[in-house]
């Protein structure tokens, strides 16, 4: 009974470490690395929120597709970058995943926000 118990809270303790580990690896895949393709468009950046690789190089290319937006310039406050976005040319800003941390990036005029977390 006593063995059965513990064989019991065992098997429920693997579960868990296990669970906890497979959630920590589906995690991680979600971080990207290499060149990410960003839009600028009326409904602002998409996407506006991307998980980095720490260590892995990673840039951000945005493509503004329409000239129906005041996303005409992106801004990252954090990195003091600011450069244009001509239309339908891809713009590429490489970004440093050395240490993790969350940067943002807005439109020129701050209206359209988006945010880069390295981790
Ligand atoms: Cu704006």
């Amino acid at each position: 009974m006593t063995l059965r118990t513990n064989l019991f809270g065992f098997a429920m303790l693997a579960a868990i470490s296990l669970g906890g580990f497979a959630c920590k690896n589906s995690a991680a895949d979600d971080a990207k690395s290499g060149p990410i393709a960003i839009t600028a468009d009326d409904k602002g950046f998409t996407p506006s929120s991307v998980t980095l690789k720490k260590g892995a190089p990673a840039s951000l290319v945005f493509t503004r597709t329409t000239d129906a937006t005041c996303a005409t310039e992106v801004v990252f406050p954090d990195l003091k970058i600011k450069k244009d976005l001509p239309l339908k040319t891809p713009v590429t800003i490489d970004v440093p995943t050395d240490a993790p941390r969350s940067l943002t990036f807005t439109c020129g005029m701050a209206m359209f926000k988006g945010a880069v977390v390295i981790r």
